[in-house]
């Protein structure tokens, strides 16, 4: 795999986070975008190949040898969220960072032999009964809401997996879980997502995507018993922050402007931690314990690129090496060059 050994190589050379990082590859032009298809719009095989390259990332070891608690692939990308869990929600950092992820993600299942574009969920065509979609199919689908005391999927090709990373910043083995409750998803309608994407300036655009359909989506999943820091262990989470990352994209294609448009606090607000709960910081790490020392020394400085408490266009993203760093301002365009998808 020449891209893989392209990356040891530049791996190699960076000494440390946040020191001379590589530069992420772009084209100038994108002139293809690759569709991104909403799960009902995918035929069964093309369902398939994406489900089993989510599984084959799940079942590979861990690569970088520097994740706590990762034994698996798929565990990095989970660390991936909880070293970050702090700088990219309720923060600036949240759209961009979430479209690196996913970005970082599209990466790990090319690993594993996936060549399409990924998916998403048009969480619209089923709000209010989330749990009558396709995307639970237990044959073509994520398989349905969990079983037992722990909720853990039972049926479907992800059943009795074990998450390593989480809950919340702990590495405790468990089950891959989750907890559908429909009616919180009647909020991921097209009148809410019409609203979240209404506001004219991105910090209003930010809090109604944040708090309205994204939230929503997340309260009527309940993936890995709901937990902030690392819901992303359920592969479901993938296609709901397409969806996310759909509202902002529509959102951006309103005004060409907004296409530079960025902003917001690159770390948390001690005194409000996560906007969804009360009690800021401190209060909520009684729900998820506090990074470890462990976890510390991997996680990237929240300012790194910006020089200052903001979030600037020149922000730099890591995923730890998985792929190489981008900017916020990489990720502005999904049609940018270093980006190159639409969603249909
Ligand atoms: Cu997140």
């Amino acid at each position: 795999m020449l891209l893989l050994e392209r990356l040891s190589v530049l791996l190699l050379a960076v000494p440390a986070i946040g020191a001379a990082l590589p530069e992420a590859p772009r084209d100038s032009t994108c002139t293809t975008p690759q569709k991104r298809y909403s799960w009902h719009d995918i035929s069964a095989t093309d369902k398939k190949a994406w489900l089993s390259a989510i599984h084959c990332v799940m079942t590979s070891p861990q690569k970088l040898n520097r994740l706590p608690g990762a034994k698996t692939r798929w565990d990095e990308l989970v660390s991936l969220h909880q070293i970050h869990a702090l700088q990219i929600h309720t923060t600036g950092q949240f759209l961009p960072y979430h479209r690196y992820y996913l970005k970082t993600l599209e990466f790990l299942v090319q690993e594993c032999g996936y060549t399409g574009a990924l998916p998403y969920w048009d969480e619209t065509r089923d709000a209010g009964k989330f749990s009558a979609s396709p995307v639970f199919d237990k044959v073509t689908g994520f398989g349905g809401s969990g079983k037992g005391s722990q909720s853990c999927v039972m049926d479907g090709p992800f059943a009795n997996l074990t998450i390593n990373i989480g809950p919340g910043f702990k590495s405790q083995p468990r089950c891959l879980n989750r907890k559908i409750t429909d009616m919180f998803s009647s909020q991921t309608g097209t009148s809410y997502v019409t609203k979240a994407i209404s506001g004219s300036t991105y910090a209003q655009a930010l809090d109604a995507i944040y708090s309205g359909p994204h939230l929503l989506g997340h309260m009527s999943l309940s993936m890995m018993n709901g937990d902030s820091i690392t819901s992303s262990g359920d592969p479901v989470f993938f296609l709901h922050h397409g969806f996310v990352d759909k509202m902002w994209a529509d959102w951006q294609a309103k005004d060409p402007k907004r296409l530079k448009e960025i902003g917001g606090i690159n770390v948390q607000d001690p005194a409000v931690g996560f906007s969804e709960f009360s009690g800021g910081m401190e209060a909520e790490s009684a729900m998820w314990g506090k990074p470890s020392k462990e976890l510390l020394a991997v996680t990237p400085d929240p300012q790194s690129g910006d020089g200052g408490g903001t979030l600037t266009l020149n922000h730099i993203m890591s995923s730890l090496g998985i792929i190489p760093n981008a900017t916020v301002a990489d990720v502005m365009d999904i049609k940018g060059g270093y980006l190159c998808y639409q969603y249909v």
